[in-house]
């Protein structure tokens, strides 16, 4: 089978990363790119050796032959490409957050199906390799049935430097981080019943809250809290780890730091350590999560190549964003919010 070629809309910090990790896999290539700012397509061609550059998103979906397009604009851009996609019948990869208020995502879904083609979306942080041991730890039994879990990514992490868009957002961590760490009890866990949230804004110089609590109700039965912060001085900062620890019936396990899973059963403790794989091009500071993007990619790939079912499609993303923005209308009226 001939390698899938894609486009990439949208040239910023994260592109060099994510076509990086496209080329850790041999069946896919990218074709072409594009960015408002031509030049800017151009250095990240010249880099990566990709042969067409556009200013032009539509231009690029009229001549390109595509298998896919993987789109990673800012989430204000993600609706008008994924729709100009899906005019053109091109498959489609869509950053997190899929969008900016649940109405465009339910529309950019409804494009695609119209269209006949998928949408997937690039949600990576669940395949972080310590949270898919987490979850192995969970299906083995080790630690009966989970009860309670606290999901905390805690840091001082100065993020806006690089992705300074960041600052501007009217609404910040919800919607950016938790778009990724609400995915994680849906992924540990399954759906949520409901929601309460509560926000700080302690950072002047940034429009968005940057500190959220919130508390899930799990169908399945655990109550999950998930603690976001990037204004939280801690003696050790672990960026980007998220810390997990889960009660269950017959022991307990932590995802601790440095990768760690401890499994605490009446027998004792064992720990074993899951570092993700290292690759020359990942920026040390952020390795965890550009590791995931290659094992997100491949199971996007696998999907569009007909290899079946990916896990992060737009209605399962869709799950996840209503947990985002329940938890703002939590936040908002101090009330627990029903999940439909
Ligand atoms: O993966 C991301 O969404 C990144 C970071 C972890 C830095 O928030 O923006």
């Amino acid at each position: 089978m001939e390698p899938s070629r894609f486009a990439i809309l949208g040239t910023g910090f994260w592109a060099g990363f994510q076509l990086a990790a496209w080329r850790e896999l041999p069946a896919a290539r990218c074709t072409a790119l594009y960015n408002r700012t031509r030049g800017k397509a151009r250095d990240l061609a010249a880099r990566f050796e990709v042969p067409n550059v556009y200013a032009d998103a539509a231009e690029l979906l009229r001549r390109e032959p595509l298998d896919f397009v993987d789109i990673i604009s800012s989430p204000d851009t993600h609706r008008r490409f994924v729709e100009l996609a899906a005019a053109h019948r091109v498959p489609v990869i869509c950053q997190k957050p899929l969008a900016e208020n649940l109405a465009d995502a339910e529309a950019m879904l409804a494009a695609c199906r119209g269209a006949g083609v998928p949408l997937l979306v690039h949600e990576n942080w669940r395949w972080q390799r310590p949270l898919r041991a987490l979850r192995q730890v969970l299906e083995s039994g080790a630690i009966g049935r989970a009860f309670r879990a606290r999901v905390d990514f805690i840091c001082s992490f100065p993020v806006f430097d690089n992705q300074p868009a960041l600052r501007e957002l009217p609404q910040f961590i919800l919607a950016d981080l938790g778009s990724h760490l609400l995915d994680i009890p849906r992924f540990l866990f399954g759906e949520a019943l409901n929601v309460y949230c509560r926000t700080h804004s302690v950072n002047p110089s940034i429009r968005g809250e940057d500190v959220a609590t919130v508390v899930l109700a799990m169908a399945g039965g655990p109550t999950v809290t998930v603690n976001l912060s990037y204004a939280s001085r801690t003696e050790l900062e672990r960026f980007p780890e998220t810390r997990v620890f889960i009660e269950g019936t017959a022991g307990s396990v932590e995802l601790a730091p440095d990768h760690w899973i401890r499994v605490t059963d009446a027998a004792g403790t064992t720990a074993q350590r899951h570092p993700p794989p290292t690759y020359a091009w990942a920026d040390p500071r952020y390795a965890l999560v550009h590791a995931s993007i290659v094992d997100c990619n491949a199971d996007l790939l696998r999907a569009l190549r007909g290899g079946g079912g990916a896990e992060t499609t737009g209605e399962d993303n869709l799950r996840t964003l209503q947990l985002v923005f329940a938890a703002y209308e939590s936040a908002r009226g101090g009330k627990v919010v029903a999940l439909a």
